[in-house]
């Protein structure tokens, strides 16, 4: 415990199996929106706020990743594990809140009697009592309150119900820590393996009975020194200690205390009268045959909707921006800073702000699919497939949120138990179409592929889109397949994955994903975009030693020869310089590696600056045409215009094909690598990412443009 400013403070863990209602509690405690979602593992690493439980005590609350019992598997379930054992670097919990669904209390009961035999002291939250209810649950909370010799509450975090009493718990709990007493150990743990937790105990001292068995299974996992990793290595040895037999005695102990307790406690109706409205729906929803149909209808409607629906505010957003720029164009002087505050600043903001209905519409969509429930049903329904190219059903999840960032997605793997096959997903996750790559296609798309409509609703730009979403996807699986056959890391693999039941999305968690994916987008993408295009206005407006002098010598005397073309000339100058500038030279000196794609050297200098990130596509196309030509079209109208030396279209169906097929394959991605390496551990993975899709950029780059040509 630490005294701050008279104030008491405490830490206090939220722990309890998955999809329970942990992170919903934690926010609404804390004022916090950590990410909430209707299936497990949404949560999957460690997030702190504050909770002021009144004027003089205050806490830090840590929402942790569910967990079905303490013997964790998933990576996920090894930070929840760390922190309950005291064995995490920074958080070591005072206080446990334990929150178990009372919809199905047996099977959450088993962590939460684990935890007991921790001896922290706990307080019992049971969520989902509306759910329980509905099924025809009665829970006698006094009863079960007396059976575990802990408080019980029941609170509803998505109606914001039973708080106030929870908080009065929560402070007779922290009045009494200090004075806290330990209860006798809900099964008998000693008789499990009675020598070897005795002679751990000599070793740690204080150690309760069951957390010296976790120190005996899991050691080798704490950050313990050398000396004390060796004596308990002996206590195993010298006791012959079985860690299978121990685990699975003690979890058949546990459940035939929970039986009677739950005999005495708990009355459910029969399990056929059970079925509720989830079972009915699933019927439908994972048919054989009707399950599958609907699946493709779903994912279809959300490609055509992000395209569709969003066009309307992208171009009104698009005309304000050209609008301003002409309106502020007129108003300054024509100097430097003008020139870097509209051609600069100006085109890479619009160049970012336009695509926030599209990210907004996908996140909402995603959110819903999460929050209904019918995720977790994609996941289900895809297992089969995924396994045949070294994948798992859970794998779908990470790459269905790739589509929106592969950030977030590589990090979702975690609740993967097998490793081989979450390594493949991380791999694959980033070949998801994501929501950077969005703008690039739309602005391609647009240049060369006629808008229009089938049946009056089917738009064929839409159907390119999904067909590239698609080709992503193809393309996931057929390199998952064939790295599985390289990697080899033994281990079983299952498919466990408990079905939510559906619930309403809600509103609230909806939009609240859309605005902060819209701000960590316009922040991060945001503030690279603006560096990069400040980096390039400086780049391509200027060139080394004189060259541009004597560019402009030679024009300015062209001009006062022929008066007449001198608007045609001053284009032809600035072309000029932007050819002989330093983003020029760059972009001239890959163009002989990028021609065979069917890439001038102006697309170059965008692939060179998309390399930390793609979305700078767009900003960089923007900067670079505006540098060039001064008029005050869009930017969708100066590259439709822009020819090359023959005069044919610079973005034929060919080009922007084969540039699509490039920044659908390629990893242009820092914050990914980054990631990778720290997911896997290591740098040979992300090098190794790095190198095949650019390879298989390139390839499919190539024959599309050959093909198309
Ligand atoms: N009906 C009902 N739904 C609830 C209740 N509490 C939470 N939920 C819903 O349950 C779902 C899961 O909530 P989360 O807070 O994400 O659960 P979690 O325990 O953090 O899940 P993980 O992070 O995956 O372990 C969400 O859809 C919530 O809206 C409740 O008391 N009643
Ligand atoms: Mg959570």
């Amino acid at each position: 415990m630490r005294l701050f400013v008279n104030k008491k403070n405490f830490h206090i863990a939220l722990v309890g199996n998955p999809n329970s209602g942990k992170t919903s509690l934690f926010n609404l405690l804390t004022g916090l929106n950590q990410k909430v979602g209707n299936f497990p593992g949404v949560t999957v690493d460690k997030k702190t706020g504050t909770l002021e439980v009144n004027e003089q005590i205050t806490a830090n609350l840590i929402d942790l990743p569910g967990t079905y019992s303490l013997y964790p598997r998933r990576s996920d379930e090894w930070v929840a594990y760390k922190v309950l054992m005291h064995e995490d670097d920074l958080e070591k919990p005072d206080i446990i809140i334990l929150v178990a669904d009372a919809s199905n209390l047996k099977r959450n009961l088993l962590f939460c009697s684990q935890i007991l035999d921790l001896k922290i002291p706990v307080v019992l939250v049971l969520t989902m009592n509306d759910i329980a209810a509905s099924k025809g649950i009665i829970i006698d909370i006094d009863g079960l309150q007396k059976d575990l010799g802990v408080p019980v509450v029941a609170v509803n975090p998505r109606k914001n119900k039973g708080v106030s009493n929870f908080k009065k718990v929560i402070t007779q709990i922290c009045n009494s820590v200090e004075t806290y007493q330990p209860k006798p150990d809900f099964i008998d743990v000693k008789s499990i393996a009675p020598d070897s937790i005795h002679q751990l105990q000599q070793l740690i001292p204080g150690a309760s009975n069951y957390r010296a068995i976790h120190y005996l299974i899991n050691h080798e996992h704490f950050p313990l020194n050398d000396q004390l990793q060796e004596n308990i290595e002996k206590v195993e040895k010298n006791n012959n200690f079985n860690p299978i037999k121990t685990q699975a005695d003690d979890v058949l102990m546990r459940y035939q205390k929970i039986r009677e307790l739950i005999k005495r406690n708990v009355v459910e109706p029969h399990p056929e009268d059970k079925k509720i409205f989830t079972d009915k729906i699933d019927n439908v929803l994972l048919h054989r045959f009707w399950g599958y149909l609907i699946l493709l209808t779903v994912l279809f409607t959300l490609f055509q909707s992000v395209f569709w629906l969003a066009q309307y505010p992208m171009n009104w957003i698009e005309a304000g921006f050209n609008n301003l720029t002409n309106y502020v164009d007129a108003f300054l002087p024509e100097t430097w800073w003008s020139n870097l505050f509209t051609k600069g600043i100006m085109a890479g903001l619009s160049g970012i702000v336009v695509f926030v209905p599209q990210i907004m519409i996908l996140f909402g969509l995603i959110t819903i699919l999460e929050d209904s429930g019918y995720m977790a049903r994609i996941s289900f329904l895809s297992d089969k497939l995924m396994r045949k190219t070294g994948l798992n059903g859970k794998s779908l999840m990470p790459m269905i949120s790739g589509f929106a960032c592969a950030v977030p997605a590589i990090m979702t793997t975690r609740n993967i138990e097998n490793k081989k096959e979450r390594l493949l997903t991380i791999l694959i996750t980033p070949l998801m179409s994501c929501s950077a790559r969005l703008p690039v296609f739309t602005i391609l798309i647009s240049l060369s592929i006629e808008n229009k409509y089938y049946l009056g609703f089917l738009s064929l730009q839409g159907l390119v889109m999904m067909g590239l979403y698609l080709t992503g996807i193809f393309g996931a699986l057929v390199v998952s397949y064939i790295i599985s056959k390289f990697v080899h890391i033994k281990e079983k693999s299952f498919f466990i994955l408990e079905l939510p039941i559906y619930r309403m999305p809600q509103l609230k968690n909806i939009y609240i994903t859309m605005f902060e994916k819209v701000k960590v987008f316009i922040m991060d993408a945001g503030k690279i975009i603006m560096i990069i295009s400040l980096v390039l206005w400086f780049l391509s407006s200027y060139g080394p030693g004189n060259s541009f002098a004597s560019i402009e010598k030679k024009y300015q005397q062209e001009i006062a020869q022929h008066p007449l073309q001198k608007d045609s000339l001053q284009r032809n100058l600035s072309s000029e310089k932007l050819k002989h500038s330093y983003a020029g030279i760059m972009g001239r000196t890959i163009e002989p590696a990028i021609k065979p794609l069917g890439f001038d050297w102006k697309i170059g200098i965008a692939l060179i600056s998309s390399f930390a990130a793609r979305e700078v596509f767009v900003g960089t196309m923007a900067t670079l045409y505006s540098v060039e030509e001064n008029n005050k079209s869009s930017l969708r109208e100066k590259m439709q215009a822009q020819v090359d030396d023959e005069g044919k279209k610079v973005y034929s169906l060919a080009t922007s094909l084969s540039l699509m097929m490039f920044y659908l394959f390629a990893m242009q991605c820092m914050s990914t690598l980054a990631v990778v390496k720290r997911e896997t551990k290591s740098w040979k993975w992300p090098a190794f990412q790095f190198a095949y899709m650019t390879l298989l950029a390139y390839g499919i780059s190539f024959i599309t443009f050959h093909l198309l040509r």
